[in-house]
């Protein structure tokens, strides 16, 4: 998608933290954290949200949820943390292409929303 940011990030024409990246995934850190730790991980393929998944592509997701396990230990998370997607305009979607943020490393809100 040409005029997505996060396929300019994977292109490598946007400067990006990466913290881990391999044929089909890239994490980088948020460009404004909400939280001491703060991962995006995506899909190097262009998905517009979970909604764009189907039953073919939707493993990417326990693949990201595997690599923020990871990253979630790398990061000394040892005592949690939170993965979220948004979805849409209600769900507090900015970015139309699939991803996950990691956020820890500080006592999280009880509240989702
Ligand atoms: P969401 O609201 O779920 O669509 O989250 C999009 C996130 O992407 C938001 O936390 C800020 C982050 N972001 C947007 N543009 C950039 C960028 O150019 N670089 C980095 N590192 N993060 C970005």
């Amino acid at each position: 998608m040409s005029d997505c940011i996060f396929c300019k990030i994977i292109a490598g024409e946007i400067p990006s933290t990466k913290v881990y990246e391999d044929d089909k995934l890239l994490a980088f850190r948020d460009i404004n954290p909400q939280a001491p730790v703060h991962i995006l991980i995506i899909p190097k393929t262009h998905y517009d949200s979970v909604n764009a998944l189907d039953e073919k592509s939707a493993p990417i997701v326990a693949d990201i949820m595997l690599l923020a396990a990871k990253l979630a230990k790398e990061n000394g998370l040892d005592s949690g943390y939170r993965i979220i997607t948004n979805i849409g305009d209600d769900g507090g979607q900015t970015v139309k292409h699939l991803h996950f943020h990691l956020l820890g490393g500080v006592k999280l809100s009880e509240k989702m929303a």
